[in-house]
């Protein structure tokens, strides 16, 4: 077996034995939640693409739009010969777009899986040839420094798609905290989020009528099964999205329709009728709500583009 084979053997073997502890731990707290981050094996992925091209699933589409429209805006804010940070890389998408419109010295996209981080940077290197690319394999939740970007280079960090969303408040802080420092100074943040709006909106985004968002939902069973000697039967359990108006988020779990008994990584849990388990949250955010909670980590919101429909927002958050 060569060095990569093994490698890649040693980090899937990582992978599993975080799942495990997960969902473990998961199933025997109250209420019951899986950390939304397990949604994303290679099925998971494929299916959060798949609900990007919804209909109902505004999101994607009215981001990638406002990027579109404002990218040389937010290339002249962010002025020449700058660092572009991408937290939670993915695919890179609509990192292309401000790829274009600035001047940069530097593209370091950071990504927890391994696989996406390089094959999207082999199909960057192919379409940017001059750009300088250092990917950088980490959960950026966590990571404290870059060592390898030149200190003299002013830092912008990009993190789309509304990934804030996932966070509760408190981790929401943290991680502005967190890219504050990593940033510098003089470093800028350009933001993706979802805003507050119609709940019927809210919820056919999250229920949508092809049931893709249900069968991303109900992956996380299959992975446990695949992946942890599961014996859910899918049949037995129903995806439940909904808007909680007080809290601002979309609540996301799957529920059991019966009273069972399942099996997970050689354990047995019992589920009663009707009982469920949390997957995901998806905070909504108002413009005083997201102004003050980036003031609360040290940025400052410099400017604000949204869709005519006010329904998503990409902001410039500015450090100096
Ligand atoms: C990737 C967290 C932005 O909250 O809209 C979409 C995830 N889950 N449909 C979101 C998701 C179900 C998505 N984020």
């Amino acid at each position: 077996m060569n060095g990569f084979v093994l490698e890649l053997d040693r980090v899937q073997t990582a992978d599993r034995e975080q799942f495990r502890c997960a969902v473990l731990a998961g199933l025997a707290h109250r209420p019951r939640a899986i950390p939304a981050k397990f949604l994303y094996d290679a099925r998971g992925s494929a299916l959060f693409d798949k609900i990007c091209e919804l209909p109902e699933y505004y999101l994607t589409r009215t981001e990638t739009e406002i990027l579109r429209d404002h990218a040389a805006d937010i290339a002249a804010l962010a002025g020449p010969d700058r660092a572009l940070l991408e937290f939670g890389s993915g695919s890179s998408v609509k990192s292309r777009l401000l790829l274009d419109a600035m001047d940069l010295a530097l593209y370091a996209p950071i990504d927890i899986s391994r696989e996406h981080l390089d094959s999207s940077t082999a199909r960057l290197r192919r379409d940017y040839p001059s750009l300088p690319i250092e990917a950088v394999c980490a959960d950026y939740m966590s990571i404290a420094d870059l060592p390898q970007l030149a200190p003299s280079v002013r830092r912008v960090g990009f993190f789309p798609g509304s990934s804030i969303g996932n966070l509760e408040p408190h981790e929401a802080l943290a991680f502005f905290r967190n890219a504050r420092d990593l940033l510098g100074d003089k470093g800028a943040l350009v933001l993706g989020v979802d805003l507050k709006k119609d709940f019927a909106r809210l919820h056919a985004a999250y229920n949508d009528s092809a049931g893709v968002t249900a069968a991303f939902t109900l992956n996380l069973l299959r992975r446990m099964n695949r992946e942890l000697q599961g014996t859910f039967n899918l049949d037995r359990f129903r995806h439940e999205a909904f808007y909680n108006p007080v809290e601002g988020r979309i609540e996301i779990y799957f529920r059991s329709l019966s009273n069972q008994s399942v099996n997970v990584a050689g354990q047995a849990f019992t589920f009663t009728a009707g009982e469920r388990v949390h997957t995901e949250y998806s905070y909504k955010y108002d413009v005083p709500q997201l102004e003050s909670l980036v003031r609360q980590a040290g940025f400052r919101l410099e400017r604000l583009w949204t869709d005519p429909e006010r329904l998503f927002a990409v902001a410039y958050l500015a450090l100096a």
